[in-house]
Formats: structure tokens, C-alpha cells, sequence
């Protein structure tokens, strides 16, 4: 029994199984034994939105009212994933629905496939704002999204001939359940035009003319607390021609003009770039960017007027506009536009406010993703932005040369506005009180590195707070039986919202036989589930008692699914040559997409794919080792997929992967995690004890003296490594069933392997075997999985929410 339970309208099986009956009939027109699985997945969505919307109306009410302070996300992802079975819980129905609709002869997951899973973002990034956001109303928090309600989500992924081929994301066709739209809230957003100035009362005014608008309608989906009352909202903005009336107009050539206009206007919210590498300058993606931030904007500066009077001020200690990555950076021009021209506050005083309401997190330090914008787009799309920015800039730089006259590199450095570019990062730190990484390391290379200059100026702005994931989806929701498991042996304190880092009490099992048994039991059922998905979707076998060793993330360089992949050759040679060895047996698993426009990733993916064909078609390999690439990764498949983790692959160049957060995921449902010294990964390593912990390679500072010297010679590590010679030579020989791969080969070999591939590559093939020897011996290898369990507490969301709170945001 939860609290949420002992309200009035409480749930009962046999209340659920009427109503849900009821509904299924009303919507299908048949009786329940002839419905569809379709109808019954609607039925019971319609009745989880029909007990969310009197809580999330009273919550409106109350934020109305009360005029405690309110987060809003920023982001141009949220990558939410399926919701019904979340609401489902949250609600506190988590015992009855699957249970009363077994007794109704129906099963659960089926109907919770139906739901389509929405695909709003890239991959990390857009992950952790919905992680955030489950945390933020679990802990009672007024924190809310606000985005973009792209009509294609990222591509879905299909493998064909071992190659990745895109197919388009249209999520929206069959309706969804859990949006309102509200279209009495919808606000013009300009784009284009000219600014001419004016005297208006003796006041300079900036008159923004000719300008094409466009009409930002929002999307309300509700973000349900667990098990308590609070529900925050998701806000998606649709982009609509602002008057459908100029469709019918009465001759043609007005009529093709309009109807242009509109598609030019919904292009804005069509689709989602699906790219996680490099910047790409896009006309239409400045659009989105300034679309969703202008639009939000709009709405919270509305409701902070009517709360107060008319006034914006005292905004500052009242509402945090937080700035996920760059993307929504003009936040701060936009809001300075807002207080200048609109509401008449003097300079200072609107810089003041925004500065003190913007924090800003950064999430890369790839030079290649740091987003400048051309200066004459910017001024041709949003003129008055950048006039703003200018003027930013130009008061900045002034004091910089002011405060330190002797600076000049360093103030030139700094600068928002050079070479011609817009530096959006800059404009970002220069207009937050605040700017944090995503991991220790990453936050130290921010300040020691990439903006080392910032943090000589304003080292107060600058903190960390380590990203976190849900464990209510992630381990709760996906890995019931381990859950149970855990609950029955210490209770289900660690359960609450904010109390995770309770798991710890499981160390006193770490050495229970009897514990460990029921663990391995529970790890082998979900080996068992994934070894289904993957031959029904598949058609290949894998050996459920091998060690399932998993990679799943987006494909990239950095990333070096590659090496992994180099490997996995490697063993395979091995096994070739010695065929009677002891060998312990191996599933290596894949997952993720490469950027449509990234040949290199694609490449590697087809390597995997090719790889995997070879392996286990081979009868040599049979029971020993397989290989599998799962296509299309996305959040559904994710809840499957970590769960039957025994090894968790986080292999990134050290330096490069700001925090990682699958890392986190695969180890609270006790897999061993074999990466890196970087990223969270040294944060994973500091709490389980190196022990429980197989780490690797270069570390960052190693990685970085190399660079500063001009790289490594990767040829002098090749011809010291006769294996490696073999498996390079693979690569282009023909071996691999006559396909080669002649990128790949170039790139580590003659062009001295960026990321330092063939450098980690005896040590890596070190770690594993260690690491397969290790897993021969079940005690101390439950041993590790346990630890990595009762330590993956503090890598709940919810204490990165916590953090945010103290430090950033100062919430009462
Ligand atoms: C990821 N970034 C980081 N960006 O790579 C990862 O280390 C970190 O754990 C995660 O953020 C959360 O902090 C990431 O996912 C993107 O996908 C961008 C989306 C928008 C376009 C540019 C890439």
C-alpha cells in the first residue's frame, strides 16, 4: 500500500477490470474476448489519462497560485520513451493492472507494445531531461520540460545487407494518447524582417517590421511523481502557419504561395536532426532552436505577469530557465528582447535578471559539436537577436578590456562574436550564473581546458553535477524480478524517491551463496528474455549460459565500438587456430545508430554486421561465441536489453565521453562494467572499488599529452602486435566474405587513428580475458555484480536532482 493509494479514489483489481472491460467495449464496439490488442491498449491509456488529469489540473491550479519557484528544461531532445507502463506505476496500479488483466485473459506486455515509442531525441542528452524530469516530480520538485514536438522523430533502423538504412519516424499517425493540445496558448514566433528605431515617449524603440510569423502551438504531456501527487508538464511546440485563412484564397497563384507559406511554417517542427556528431549549420535548425525558446519564453513570462501583477519583476528568484547544451542559448538574448523593448527595464537591470535566472549545462567537449552560428544567418533570420547579442557582446568586451587591460589574447578568446561566427557556448556562460559538466572529469576539463579562459574570470559559475539516470524505469519498471529480489531481502526503503543510495545495505549479501544464487537466477531469466527477442527478430541463436558482454550507444569514433569490434576478430582468429582451447563462452552484443550522414560510423556498423554474419554462420563458434547487432536501439529495446547485461562496454578515447549514463543503467542491474578511466566511469570505479571494475587504456591526461605533441605513431604499435597485423590486414584482404573496409583501415593506419584505437588495443585484449577468467569462478563474479548494485545508488537521477536544487537552482 502507498500513500497515493490511500486517497479516495482508490484502485481495486476487481474496480480495474470492470472499468477497463467498460472501456474496451465502448472504444471497439466488441465485446472484450473480441477486441483487438490495439483497443485494449487505448482503453487502458484513456483510463490512466482519465486519473492523471484531476491530479494534474490541481496541480495547474496550484502553480497558478502558490508562487513557489519553477524550473523549466530547456531542450531541443526528450527522449521520453514509452510512457503507459511509467503512468501505470506511478499511479501506484504497478500490482493491479498486470495482474487483473491476466485474470481477464489478456497479457500486459503485449498491450504495452502498442504504445509507439516516441523517439524525440538523439541519444544521451535527450535521455537525461526525461530522466530528469521523472526525478524532479518522484521528489516533488516544479520542474518542466519545454521542446519541440518534432512530427518525425529519429529515423527508425533497419539492417540491410549488413548496412544501416534509415526509414522516417512518423510516430504521430496513429494519435497520442497522453498529449493535449492547447491551442488557446499558442504565441507568434517572427523570423526574418527588418528592426528600424524609433522614438516613442522620448524612448529609443526598436520596431522589429516585415517579418514572417509563425504560430507555436503547444502539446501538454503530463510527467507523473511516483507514488505521489505531483505532475509536472512536458511542454512540445507545433509549428502552424499563423492564419490558415490565406489558404483559401481565390486565385491560384496566391493560393500556391500560401499553401508554400504553410508548409514553409510546419517545416520548422517536421523532423529531428539525427545528428549526435559535428555541428551542422542549418538554416531550419536555427529556426527550431529560436522556435521553442521564444515560444516558451512567451508563456512563462505571460503566467509571471498575471501572478504578479503585471510586473516581471522579482522573476529572477522565482523561475530558473535551465540551458540544456547550447542549443537553447539564445534563451538569453530572447529574454533580454523581452525586458528591454518590451517591459522597459533598463540594460543593467534586465541583464541582471537574466543572468541571475539562466544556468547553462554542457554536455561535450568534442570542438567538432560546439555549436557557432554564421553571423550573417543570424542576422538575416532573427535581426533583433542579434543586435542583442552584439550589444552583449560589445558591454562584455569592453568590461574584459576594462578589468584587464593586458589580457588581449584572452578577451579576444572570449569573445561571443568572431571570425565571423557566433559562439553560442560563450553566449551561454557569459548569460548564466551558472555552468556545469555532466561528470568529474568532464567538469575539470571544462575548467582546465575548453573554457579555462571563463573560469580565469568567473570561477564561482563553474560546478559539477554528475549526471543520474531513473531507476524507476531503467531498473524498477524493466528488471521487476530483480527488484522483488532486492525488497524481499532488504526491504523496499531504497524504492522511495531520493533514498536509492539505501541499496548499499545489499554489501552484506555480497558474499551470501544463497543471495547470489537467486541473483544468477534472476540474471539468466532476462539473458533468456533478450536470447528470444534476438532470435525472433534475428533468427540467431545465442547461448544463454555464455557471458552476454554488451555495447549499446550511439555509433561513434570516440565511442570505439571499433575496437571492440577489432577484438571480437581477434578471439575469432584465436579460436580458429586452437579450436580445442579452453574457451569461455561469449555473446557479444551491439546496439545503436550512426548519424545518416556519417560514413564512418556506417562503416562500422556494417563491420559488426559482417563480423556477426561470419561468426555464427561458422559451425566452429557454435555454443562458444556469437556476435549480434540489434537493430533499431531506442528506449523499449534499452528496458530489454540491460537487464541481461553481464558486461557492460564503456570504451571511450578518455576525454571524450562527458559522462556516459548507459553506464549507469547496466550497473544497477549488476553488470561489471569493462571501460575507460573516463567519463562517469571513474565516478562507477571510485564507488564499487577497482575489485569490481575492469578499467583499461590510456588515461585522459595521456591521451591529451599525445594530442599536444601531434598524436601517436600508430604503425610502431602495429608492427610491435603480429595479432593486431592480422586482424588489420582482415580488414582489407578480402577475408571478411569479400567485403573490406578500406576507411576504417586508412583511417587507424595511415592517418594515425585519432582516437587512439590500436594504442588501448593490447590492453583492452587484456581486460577481457581477464575478465572471462573471472567469470569462471560464479562466487566472486556475483560478488562483483552485487557491489555494482549496492553502489549504484548515488548514480540515481534523483541525486543529480537534489544537486541541481542546492546548488544551481536554490530551491527551498
Ligand atoms: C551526451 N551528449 C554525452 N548529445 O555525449 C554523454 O557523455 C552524456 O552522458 C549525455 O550527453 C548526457 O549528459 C549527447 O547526447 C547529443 O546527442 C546532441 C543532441 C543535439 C545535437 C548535438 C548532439
Amino acid at each position: 500500500m502507498n500513500i497515493f493509494q490511500e486517497t479516495e479514489n482508490k484502485m481495486t483489481k476487481e474496480k480495474f477490470k470492470r472499468d477497463f472491460k467498460k472501456k474496451v467495449e465502448e472504444l471497439s464496439s466488441e465485446k472484450l474476448e473480441n477486441s483487438t490488442t490495439k483497443f485494449q491498449y487505448e482503453a487502458l491509456a484513456q483510463m490512466v489519462m482519465e486519473n492523471i488529469n484531476p491530479i494534474w489540473a490541481e496541480n495547474r491550479r496550484l502553480n497558478r497560485i502558490n508562487t513557489d519557484k519553477q524550473i523549466y528544461f530547456f531542450s531541443i531532445e526528450f527522449l521520453i520513451g514509452r510512457l503507459l507502463r511509467l503512468y501505470i506505476n506511478n499511479l501506484g496500479w504497478e500490482d493491479i493492472v498486470p495482474d487483473g488483466l491476466e485474470e481477464l485473459g489478456l497479457d500486459y506486455d503485449n498491450i504495452l507494445a502498442c504504445e509507439h515509442d516516441p523517439a524525440l531525441g538523439n541519444g544521451g542528452l535527450g535521455r537525461l531531461m526525461a530522466c530528469f524530469l521523472d526525478s524532479a516530480a518522484a521528489l516533488d520538485f516544479p520542474a518542466h520540460g519545454n521542446g519541440i514536438r518534432y512530427k518525425y522523430g529519429l529515423f527508425q533502423q533497419k539492417i540491410v545487407n549488413h548496412e544501416q538504412v534509415e526509414v522516417a519516424d512518423n510516430w504521430l499517425k496513429h494519435g497520442y494518447p497522453f498529449e493535449i493540445r492547447q491551442p488557446e496558448k499558442s504565441v507568434v514566433v517572427k523570423y526574418g524582417g527588418n528592426v528600424r528605431t524609433e522614438m516613442v515617449n522620448g524612448k529609443l524603440t526598436f520596431i522589429h517590421e516585415n517579418y514572417e510569423p509563425v504560430l507555436a502551438v503547444p502539446y501538454d504531456v503530463p510527467v507523473s511523481g511516483y507514488h505521489n501527487k505531483t505532475v509536472n508538464s512536458l511542454r512540445l511546440w507545433d509549428a502552424q502557419p499563423v492564419d490558415d485563412f490565406d489558404l483559401n484564397a481565390f486565385n491560384e497563384g496566391h493560393f500556391l504561395k500560401a499553401v508554400q507559406s504553410k508548409s514553409q511554417a510546419e517545416s520548422i517542427s517536421q523532423v529531428l536532426y539525427p545528428s549526435d556528431h559535428g555541428f551542422e549549420g542549418q538554416l531550419l535548425r536555427l529556426k527550431q532552436e529560436y522556435f521553442f525558446v521564444c515560444a516558451g519564453l512567451k508563456r512563462i513570462v505571460r503566467r509571471y505577469k498575471k501572478q504578479h501583477q503585471g510586473s516581471l519583476d522579482g522573476f529572477s528568484d522565482k523561475i530558473c530557465i535551465h540551458i540544456n547544451d547550447t542549443h537553447p542559448a539564445m534563451c538569453v538574448p530572447e529574454f533580454m528582447r523581452i525586458l528591454v523593448d518590451e517591459e522597459n527595464y533598463g540594460w543593467d537591470e534586465a541583464w541582471d535578471m537574466t543572468v541571475k535566472s539562466m544556468s547553462f549545462t554542457n554536455h561535450t567537449v568534442l570542438p567538432e559539436a560546439l555549436e557557432k552560428w554564421p553571423v550573417d544567418m543570424m542576422q538575416n533570420l532573427l535581426p533583433r537577436i542579434y543586435m542583442i547579442i552584439e550589444e552583449i557582446n560589445r558591454r562584455f568586451l569592453e568590461e574584459m578590456n576594462g578589468k584587464y587591460p593586458n589580457e588581449e589574447a584572452r578577451n579576444y578568446n572570449i569573445s561571443i562574436i568572431k571570425d565571423g561566427q557566433v559562439h553560442m557556448a560563450h553566449l551561454a556562460i557569459i548569460g548564466s550564473h551558472s555552468v556545469n559538466g555532466v561528470a568529474e572529469l568532464h567538469s575539470k576539463i571544462l575548467r582546465e581546458e575548453t573554457f579555462k579562459d571563463f573560469y580565469a574570470i568567473y570561477p564561482e559559475r563553474f560546478h559539477n553535477v554528475t549526471n543520474g539516470v531513473s531507476q524507476r524505469r531503467f531498473m524498477m519498471a524493466a528488471n521487476q524480478e530483480l527488484k522483488n529480489l532486492i525488497c524481499d531481502t532488504i526491504g523496499d526503503k531504497w524504492t522511495q524517491p531520493g533514498q536509492m543510495e539505501a541499496l548499499k545495505d545489499l554489501e552484506k549479501y555480497a558474499s551470501d551463496s544463497d543471495f547470489q544464487k537467486q541473483l544468477q537466477g534472476v540474471k539468466y531469466h532476462n539473458k533468456e528474455r533478450l536470447a528470444k527477442y534476438i532470435k525472433e527478430h534475428l533468427n540467431v541463436t545465442v547461448n544463454p549460459h555464455s557471458i552476454f558482454d554488451i555495447q549499446v550507444k550511439r555509433i561513434h569514433e570516440y565511442k570505439r565500438q571499433l575496437l571492440n569490434a577489432l577484438h571480437i576478430m581477434h578471439v575469432y582468429n584465436q579460436l580458429c587456430a586452437n579450436p580445442n582451447a579452453d574457451f569461455v563462452p561469449k555473446t557479444y552484443i551491439f546496439a545503436g545508430k550512426a548519424a545518416p550522414s556519417y560514413y564512418f560510423a556506417k562503416q562500422v556498423i556494417k563491420l559488426i554486421n559482417v563480423i556477426a554474419d561470419k561468426i555464427n554462420h561458422d559451425p566452429l563458434t557454435k555454443d562458444k561465441l556469437s556476435v549480434v547487432f540489434i537493430p533499431n536501439f531506442n528506449v523499449s529495446s534499452a528496458e530489454l536489453i540491460y537487464p541481461a547485461a553481464e558486461i557492460s562496454e564503456q570504451i571511450s578515447t578518455a576525454g571524450k565521453e562527458a559522462s556516459g549514463t548507459g553506464n549507469m543503467k547496466f550497473m544497477m542491474n549488476g553488470a561489471v562494467t569493462l571501460g575507460t578511466m573516463d567519463g562517469a566511469n571513474i565516478e562507477i570505479a571510485e564507488h564499487v572499488g577497482m575489485d569490481n571494475i575492469y578499467t583499461f587504456g590510456l588515461s585522459a591526461e595521456e591521451v591529451a599529452n599525445y594530442n599536444h605533441n601531434g598524436g601517436y605513431h600508430s604503425v610502431d604499435v602495429l608492427q610491435q602486435n603480429p595479432d593486431l597485423q592480422k586482424v588489420m590486414n582482415q580488414l582489407i584482404d578480402g577475408s571478411l566474405g569479400g567485403d573490406t573496409f578500406h576507411t576504417i583501415y586508412d583511417a587507424l593506419v595511415l592517418n594515425n587513428d585519432t582516437y587512439f584505437v590500436l594504442k588501448d588495443f593490447a590492453s583492452y585484449c587484456d581486460i577481457q580475458d581477464q575478465s572471462s577468467r573471472d567469470y569462471l569462478n560464479h562466487h566472486s563474479w556475483q560478488k562483483k555484480s552485487i557491489m555494482n548494485i549496492a553502489n549504484s545508488g548515488i548514480f540515481s537521477s534523483d541525486r543529480s536532482i537534489a544537486e541541481y536544487q542546492k546548488d544551481i537552482w536554490k530551491i527551498k
